[in-house]
């Protein structure tokens, strides 16, 4: 990639869009001049804090607050008895048949998972509040806990929930079936019989059994939020860590019971998300019903521990997958069944992750002629699961890249070849999948072939025959993935149950000076949108960059806004500002007319001049025509003064980014270590309107897939209780463990947005796990190593030789 940073005084008008400009945003993040939810103070300020479950399943009997009442400096105890609250903590997506559970602020008779709330406490200092959450005298009986996603399915697994109605589905008379009470939801995709055929007719199969294990977010500030109410006006102003501050504002009016408008929602710096933002949690709703209860601006932030034990957590799927081929290695059929857990209860878009973003995803870049996939989501004694970076498609794509893997080496192919050979043409798009969704553009080859240029493929083939002989182990792994982003066509989203729609608006304002503030629904933590969202209306306007603010993250600044997630603010964010911007660019094109005495048919506009066709010498510039927008001495008839559009920005489909990524590792199968030799990334995300952003997310993305591939992990014991309950026994991976990395790309555009533009913001997180660990399995081939679940922490790694070692009596490892 082109990506060396340029600054913003050094770009012109003709090339912003697509140019590396430095982001504006780093200054104040880096000189701590930025504003951060816990940063922020009010004189008369209280601070609450919450008393959570010790245990991961137990029934809740007396609680005893009156120590805690009683100690100096607290304002308040509470339970959920004294809660007035009238809604439960929302589910936003609804599948048919889903079992939605009651989930309430606090929990009343049975915590469900340890850190589930029982109580909050209002005090004068944060710390007190804790020591008064802490001397809360809770009676609990402790009860049986699941926290498999697959045994908590089994006959005797602890039910987790009592529905109110019989879950027996007793429409067929012939049949009647009993649903397991902690299942939430049982989802298919795609043809069955037409898949079982294809398994029937193939000369060649290969099955896995997988785990894609359950990961805890870590942005770099945990979830904090401040409120305050002010009773004369009736107003809840509420800032907080969200990467949607609409859609907060409008789930927690009806969990509140205030009116909407009396709500404004402010994200102020927000230290990263990575999806763990996006939920309506019990938390927020409770520091904003303290704040009018108490009568104080009332503040939380969650410690770390804190947020491993109750943000939501990602993936945690247990999966069967298989892949039909016929003679030639063509693939004609793949069959998924996978047991996800949603945790205790069902957070804000949980039902959606592992479904309409996992099974949709299954084709990969692959032409196959039927796919079925069978999603069972199950409740278990653990945090509830939601986004978290990729969301469904990383999980989605390791089962294929697995699978692509696998069937190569059944066939005896090169893993290169193999994928090249089942590619979806050139000339084959738009692509109708198996699975529901319509691939938009796409060109595989030459993205596989740029990365195996990167790693100088052949010559790498040959090595690690030489190195073999030598007794060391190099491995090569492929990932040619695809993801689906820009979230979402409304319609299809509400089709397919999303309780909300998934356009974007965006507000373009030239004042009457010239310069010019853009209002997006979407709220950036960390994407760089303040830079590239500039850019973009700079390039459309014509005006100087400079001269552009970009506002995001108020809802009372903003028209209204659907948020940041599903890489969907540049194809869906940044198209309603290039909507907006184009209408404005309209309005002036008549004005323009109008002053220069021409018909507007004859006017052009180029880089913020508007010009006389045939005539250049008569020309306004944009600038000009806004000062005479907002004058308003000589308008077009019937025209109203000022210069600012808004635009609610639908798009027509999801975006589909695809690429390939190569990793190369050395194993030591005698320590199970893992280094990394190369690591090579080709995206194409469609044109880029900053290549250095582009880059740098896909950076931070594989970062996350490589952690993901080699060291994280949430683990619980059988009781419910987290074992990874800080960075001392969950490993984030630091600079040192992510390998060194090359990154290019192809470019090839989206026909659905005016843009072009595809998303960035998962891919690398999309990607980099199988490639890893088919880099891994690899490079164990001579020890007939063929799967490792994720983590591959040495100890994983040394295991599987030893148990390949052991199974085929020791013959495997022939060259050492
Ligand atoms: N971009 C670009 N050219 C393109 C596509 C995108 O220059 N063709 C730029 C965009 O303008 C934007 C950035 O790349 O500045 C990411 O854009 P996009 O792919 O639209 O993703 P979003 O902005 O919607 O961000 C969401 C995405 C998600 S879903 C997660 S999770 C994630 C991620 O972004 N969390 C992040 N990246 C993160 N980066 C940081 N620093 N912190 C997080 O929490």
């Amino acid at each position: 990639m082109s990506s060396e940073t340029i600054e913003s005084d050094e770009i012109d008008i003709e090339s912003v869009l697509g140019s590396s400009v430095e982001r504006r945003e780093d200054p104040s993040l880096i000189t701590g001049e930025a504003e951060y939810t816990d940063d922020i103070q009010r004189p008369d300020m209280a601070h609450m804090a919450v008393l959570r479950s010790q245990y991961g399943h137990a029934e809740i009997g007396d609680i005893d607050t009156s120590e805690a009442e009683e100690m100096d400096g607290v304002i308040g105890v509470y339970t959920a008895a004294d809660l007035d609250v009238p809604g439960e903590v929302p589910t936003g997506w609804l599948l048919p048949d889903l079992n939605t559970p009651s989930h309430q602020l606090l929990a009343t008779d049975r915590a469900r998972y340890q850190g589930d709330g029982i109580a909050v406490v209002v005090a004068e200092e944060r710390y007190l509040a804790q020591d008064a959450a802490d001397a809360i005298d809770v009676d609990y009986n402790r009860l049986d806990a699941v926290t498999d996603p697959k045994e908590a399915v089994a006959e005797d697994a602890p039910a987790l929930h009592e529905w109110s109605e019989d879950p027996t589905d007793t429409e067929d008379d012939e049949e009647i079936e009993v649903v397991p009470p902690n299942q939430a939801f049982d989802w298919e995709i795609g043809n069955a019989d037409e898949t079982d055929e294809a398994f029937e007719n193939a000369a060649h199969t290969v099955e896995v059994d997988l785990e894609n294990q359950r990961l805890i977010p870590n942005p770099m500030e945990p979830r904090a939020t401040m409120a305050e109410y002010e009773p004369g006006t009736e107003e809840l102003e509420i800032r907080m860590t969200s990467q949607n501050p609409h859609l907060h504002r409008q789930l927690m009016a009806g969990v509140l019971d205030v009116p909407e408008h009396k709500i404004h929602v402010v994200a102020p710096d927000v230290g990263g998300g990575f999806g763990n933002k996006i939920a309506h949690y019990p938390d927020e709703a409770l520091v904003s019903w303290c704040a009018k209860e108490t009568g104080r601006p009332v503040k939380w932030t969650a410690t770390r521990s804190e947020s491993y034990l109750t943000g939501t957590h990602g993936r945690d799927h247990v999966t069967n997958a298989e892949l039909a081929m016929d003679e030639e290695g063509t693939i004609t059929g793949m069959r998924v069944e996978t047991y996800a857990s949603m945790g205790a209860y069902l957070s804000t878009f949980a039902p959606a992750i592992p479904t309409y973003l996992y099974g949709t995803l299954l084709s990969g870049q692959y032409d196959i002629p039927a796919i079925h996939c069978h999603v069972i989501g199950t409740f278990t004694n653990s945090a509830p699961t939601d986004a978290y970076r990729g969301a469904g498609r990383p999980e989605a794509l390791y089962v294929v890249e697995r699978l692509a893997t696998l069937g190569a080496r059944e066939m005896d192919m090169d893993p290169a070849e193999f994928r090249r050979q089942n590619f979806i043409p050139e000339d084959g798009f738009p692509h109708q999948t198996p699975v529901a969704v319509s691939y938009d553009s796409g060109d595989y080859e030459p993205a596989l072939d740029k990365a195996l240029d990167m790693v100088d493929y052949d010559d790498l083939r040959d090595r690690q025959e030489e190195l073999r002989d030598e007794g060391r182990y190099l491995g090569i792994g492929f990932s040619s993935y695809i993801e689906a982003c820009g979230l979402a066509p409304s319609e299809l989203a509400g089709q397919l149950g999303a309780q909300a729609g998934l356009w974007e608006s965006g507000l373009v304002r030239i004042h009457p000076s010239g310069t010019v503030t853009a209002f997006c629904g979407t709220s950036g933590h960390g994407q760089g949108h303040e830079t590239t969202y500039a850019q973009i209306v700079s390039d459309e306007l014509g005006i100087p960059y400079d001269d552009i603010e970009i506002v995001e993250g108020d809802t009372d600044e903003i028209p209204q806004g659907m948020g940041t997630y599903g890489s969907r603010s540049a194809a869906v964010g940044g198209s309603a500002l290039a909507t907006s911007s184009q209408k404005v660019v309209e309005k002036a094109k008549k004005i323009a007319a109008h002053l220069m005495e021409a018909g507007e048919e004859d006017i052009e506009f180029e880089n913020g001049e508007f010009s006389v066709a045939g005539a250049p010498e008569r020309s306004m510039s944009i600038q000009e025509i806004a000062q005479q927008a907002y004058l308003a001495h000589d308008m077009p008839k019937g025209m109203e003064p000022g210069l600012e559009e808004t635009s609610f920005y639908d798009p027509d489909n999801f975006v589909f980014p695809f690429g390939t990524h190569v990793a190369v590792v050395e194993v030591d199968p005698e320590t199970g270590e893992i280094e990394f030799k190369n690591y090579a990334a080709v995206d194409d995300v469609g044109p880029q309107i900053n290549p250095k952003i582009v880059e740098g997310q896909v950076h931070g993305g594989v970062a996350q897939g490589v952690g993901q591939a080699l060291y994280e992990g949430a683990e619980y014991d059988d009781n419910g209780n987290l074992m990874t309950g800080s960075m001392q026994d969950y490993t984030v991976p630091k600079a040192e463990h992510i390998p060194e990395m090359e990154t290019d790309s192809t470019v090839t555009p989206s026909p659905h947005n005016p843009l072009g533009v595809k998303g960035v913001g998962e891919a690398g997180t999309i990607a980099a796990p199988q490639a890893v660990v088919n880099a891994v399995t690899d490079a164990l081939q001579p020890f007939g190593v063929d799967h490792i679940d994720m983590p591959l922490s040495s100890e994983a790694v040394w295991q599987a030789v030893n148990d390949s070692a052991t199974a085929d009596g020791g013959e495997n490892g022939g060259d050492n």
